[in-house]
């Protein structure tokens, strides 16, 4: 339903007043700290009779706090509790709920077993007011499509009718859940004293409901972890509301919301390009918290305040040790971190190089298929890192998703992690290939194609680097014709600390990744990230040490500019950013930084989707005072950018040149997965083009109301 329809204005008159509902706070554990509440509620899409008097009691006998049920009428008035305004779903009967009587309704058993009746409001109220039961309460999800005058008195009318409990009224334990701003005065009519909550999914269309003193919310909460939706909570909190998010059950949104401590991150890198890039980010770590080649802390690092222990355990000779898993099917790279600089630094026991030692010679199918083989000796070091870690947060991968090990090695795990760790967050680093190009690998967007499908599926947010922007932007920048890898993932690893600094020098925001994610990423399929990084300055690499006064508003300025993107896209007019989270290091005083994003707002350098307020979040962090730096503040960029999308078509669109010519197929048909066809091809196309269409609903100001979209309206919203 569109917000404009939902949102006339309430007329409520001077005197109307909702109580607050102090009762369905979330409850404390014995320490104060708040446990996540749970409602029962049928989940989305379930395909099973909810709101029956069974499936009631059977949530409270799992120890529900709550009941959370929907209300239509009857033709003859009586309230219903049942999700569906149709008979079809669950009683297998072609009319509405509206159209029947009562009478006619009483006896019919659902489809499914066990076969129940559909409950009365009045029903339910009897089975809550029965002794022992005086500690749940109920929220009432007051359906928009009943006659709104018809339904408010009716239920009115219900309470009424049926005793409460002796220690508990029902204005105590009933929280009417209602959709649109016109139920308000229908509400003060008539059950004035009873609490009020807004049941929606639009952080655009709640404010509507914040005048309204006592007023609270019931929020879908990938939408209060959206970029505004901390706006609203704090507009929300400010003005002391309730605020309930609704998770389905999704135990990392829940831990954003209870906000636990959890930070403790393992990194896995696999094939050349991870392990390349991995290893560069490990000296860059041990340079900027004071750590020697040996693992021990340097004498000057004495300033502390740092977070050491998010990326690195000590051991008992008190050495930092990289909580870094180092896997390849070929020795190479790993053999030349094994006797590099920083060899000491690492657990000997976490490398793992296959046996064989013949890699996977750029076939993703060859990679993945290996992952079954290898499986449970990389769990055991994978385990053995878990267990080890008092409060694990999540997973890194860094890897290149063109070849055959980082990508088909990669991708089976993720797979993996996914199901073994289903509570722990994936984020990957992940390397694409240049696309714009001819890369050096001629079936990488096979590769590519099919390790997307796993980044799409198993992780929670990719960071994408793309080696066409990577060359562009050390040739463009640091004057580099040629850039080798070593001067391509000095940028990249460059920009992983960045992207790290605020869970390593925490501040009061960001400072999880829980927190990283939600900030960006508001629905969960969008969460794939460009990054910006400004200005690069590298001892390896002379040229760039160019000596310039840096502004927060230059910073802040050049992270918008295209050509900053560590990702080549063809951006088109309607491609717009759906959040930034700028990480400015370095001295940048607040007050600066409020001016530079007015500026940027007055000269519209950011296009914002049309769903929801456009906003950039800026997190300051300190600068390791270990590293020398000629620049007084540097900038990081963190984008979710629907632009993004045509970085994925271009892939599509050379998968299907090579896919039409069947070119180069021998080498898959080979392995494993595709023993019985090529339908892991046309699985993950389909996986890839979805995601793509997503990205364009994205930039539609009806994304979130949809019906095909996030699927939540009014109706259709459980
Ligand atoms: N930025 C960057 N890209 C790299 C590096 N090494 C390889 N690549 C890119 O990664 C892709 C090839 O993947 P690799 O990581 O070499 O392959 P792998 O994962 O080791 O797999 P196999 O060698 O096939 O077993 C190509 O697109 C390369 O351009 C690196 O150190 N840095
Ligand atoms: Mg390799």
């Amino acid at each position: 339903m569109p917000i404009d329809k939902l949102a006339e204005q309430p007329l409520l008159s001077p005197s109307t007043h909702f109580p607050p509902a102090p009762w369905a706070k979330a409850i404390k554990d014995q320490y104060g700290r708040q446990l996540p509440q749970t409602i029962a509620h049928r989940g989305y899409k379930a395909a099973f009779p909810e709101n029956t008097m069974a499936a009631f009691d059977g949530a409270v006998k799992v120890g529900a706090h709550a009941l959370e049920t929907d209300v239509h009428l009857t033709k003859d008035g009586v309230v219903m509790l049942s999700h569906d305004g149709s008979m079809k779903r669950c009683f297998g009967r072609d009319e509405k709920l509206i159209d029947l009587n009562w009478d006619q309704i009483k006896d019919l058993e659902t489809v499914a077993e066990p076969k129940q009746h559909m409950p009365r409001l009045v029903d339910l109220l009897e089975y809550l007011a029965q002794p022992g039961k005086e500690h749940l309460w109920v929220l009432l999800d007051i359906k928009l499509d009943n006659n709104a005058d018809d339904i408010m008195r009716l239920i009115g009318e219900a309470i009424r009718s049926v005793p409460p409990a002796e220690t508990r009224a029902w204005k105590d334990r009933v929280v009417l859940g209602i959709w649109a701003t016109k139920f308000l005065p229908l509400c003060d009519e008539y059950l004035p004293e009873f609490p009020v909550s807004h049941i929606g999914f639009s952080t655009s269309y709640a404010p509507f409901f914040l005048p309204v003193p006592n007023v609270a919310f019931n929020m879908l909460q990938v939408i209060l972890m959206g970029p505004f939706g901390g706006s609203f909570i704090r507009k929300a909190k400010t003005l002391n509301r309730e605020i309930f998010a609704w998770t389905v059950n999704d135990e990392k949104k829940m831990r954003w919301c209870i906000r636990k401590e959890l930070d403790e991150i393992i990194t896995i890198q696999a094939g050349q390009c991870g392990n390349s890039v991995g290893s560069q980010f490990w000296q860059q770590l041990c340079q900027e918290h004071g750590i020697s080649q040996d693992g021990n802390l340097e004498d000057f690092a004495t300033e502390g305040g740092d977070r050491k222990d998010v990326f690195f355990y000590q051991s008992d000779d008190t050495r930092y040790i990289p909580r870094a898993i180092l896997l390849d099917l070929e020795p190479r790279v790993i053999n030349g971190i094994q006797t590099g600089a920083y060899k000491n630094i690492y657990n000997p026991e976490n490398f793992y190089v296959h046996k064989d030692g013949s890699g996977a010679g750029n076939i993703w199918a060859a990679g993945y298929a290996m992952g079954e083989s290898v499986y449970e000796d990389v769990m055991d070091i994978i385990d053995r890192e878990a267990d080890g870690s008092d409060s694990l947060e999540g997973f890194m991968m860094l890897h290149s998703i063109a070849g055959g090990t980082g990508s088909g090695l990669g991708s089976f795990l993720l797979e993996r992690l996914n199901d073994r760790f289903p509570k722990k967050l994936i984020q990957t680093y992940s390397v694409f290939p240049d696309t714009k190009n001819a890369g050096d690998v001629v079936v990488q967007p096979y590769n590519s194609l099919l390790s997307m499908r796993r980044l799409t599926q198993n992780a929670d947010s990719v960071v994408v680097l793309d080696n066409g922007a990577l060359s562009r932007i050390a040739a463009d920048r640091l004057h580099v014709q040629e850039p080798s890898f070593q001067q391509t993932n000095q940028l990249v690893s460059t920009v992983m600390c960045a992207s790290t600094t605020t869970l390593r020098y925490p501040g009061y925001m960001h400072n999880d990744l829980v927190g990283i994610v939600a900030s960006l990423i508001p629905t969960p399929r969008c969460h794939f990230l460009m990054t910006s990084y400004t200005p690069f300055t590298s001892d390896n690499i002379e040229q760039a040490k160019t000596v310039r006064k840096t502004t927060v508003l230059d910073v802040m300025r050049r992270l918008l500019q295209p050509k900053n993107r560590m990702v080549s896209t063809d951006l088109g007019r309607k491609n717009c950013y759906i959040s930034i989270l700028n990480i400015i290091q370095g001295e940048a005083d607040p007050t600066d930084v409020h001016k530079s994003l007015l500026r940027i707002r007055e000269r519209r350098l950011a296009t914002f989707i049309p769903w929801g307020p456009a906003s950039i979040q800026v997190a300051l962090t300190r600068k390791s005072p270990y590293v020398q730096s000629s620049h007084r503040v540097s900038g990081l960029m963190l984008a979710n950018h629907t632009g993004i999308a045509t970085l994925f078509k271009r892939i599509m669109l050379q998968y299907d040149r090579l896919r039409k010519r069947n070119a180069f197929l021998e080498q898959y048909k080979r392995e494993a997965p595709f023993a019985e066809g090529l339908g892991e091809f046309d699985e993950a196309r389909e996986v890839v083009q979805e995601l793509i269409s997503e990205y364009g609903d994205a930039e539609e100001p009806d994304y979130l109301t949809k019906e095909d979209g996030v699927k939540a309206g009014p109706e259709s919203a459980a």
